[in-house]
């Protein structure tokens, strides 16, 4: 069994609709989903806001792996063309695999390319902070400390205030 935080992000298209088909494919395995935010885009200035919202995920079976391949595999099935000279570019559905504990609690930790646990960047990101933040406010980056603590005193300080909740957009279905 593995818990993971998946970061959902989205600026073109129907943003929402993407993120409602994450949360949708995500469903048998979903603890909780945090609001949306609409936020500036991060690396690369010249494309529309990005919607972002932060998944806590379980699974009995799944491995660190597994989370990677269903993360893209949801991403495909939104329509997601990567453009290899455009690295931060625009895209109608992104999902990063955050973190990833074992079952005896502890994170796991990775240099590969392929899958680089936690997330090499998202220390620097109040879109996946602020939203994990929320859900999680006592959570740990490993390797990098309190969520709470990055968010308002780290890098990503700066970027906090830009990041707007944005409540009345629904990306869960009840029940
Ligand atoms: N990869 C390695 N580790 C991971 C991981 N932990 N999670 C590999 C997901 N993928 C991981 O990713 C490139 C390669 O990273 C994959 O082959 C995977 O095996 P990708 O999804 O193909 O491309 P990408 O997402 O465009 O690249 P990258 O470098 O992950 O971009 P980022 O860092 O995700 O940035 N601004 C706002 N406001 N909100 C956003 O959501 N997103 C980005 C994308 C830029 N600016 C943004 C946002
Ligand atoms: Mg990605």
């Amino acid at each position: 069994m593995t818990r993971a935080v998946l970061s959902l992000g989205s600026n073109l298209g129907d943003r929402l609709a993407h993120l409602r088909a994450a949360v949708a494919a995500l469903t048998p395995v979903l603890e909780a989903v945090s609001l949306v935010y609409e936020t500036p885009p991060w690396g690369d200035p010249d494309q529309p806001s990005y919607f972002n919202a932060v998944a806590l995920v379980r699974d009995e079976a799944a491995t660190a792996r597994d989370w990677l391949d269903r993360a893209q595999a949801i991403e495909a099935s939104e329509g997601r063309v990567r453009d290899p000279e455009r690295r931060f570019g625009p895209r109608t559905l992104d999902v990063d695999v955050i973190a990833v504990w074992a079952p005896d609690g502890r994170p796991v930790t990775s240099d590969d390319p392929v899958l680089t646990l936690p997330h090499p960047r998202a220390h620097l990101r109040a879109f996946v902070l602020r939203p994990w933040a929320d859900l999680e406010p006592d959570a740990e980056l490993p390797g990098h400390g309190r969520v709470a603590e990055l968010l308002w005193s780290g890098p990503a300080a700066d970027d906090v205030a830009a990041v707007r909740a944005r409540p009345e957009l629904r990306i869960q279905s009840a029940g």
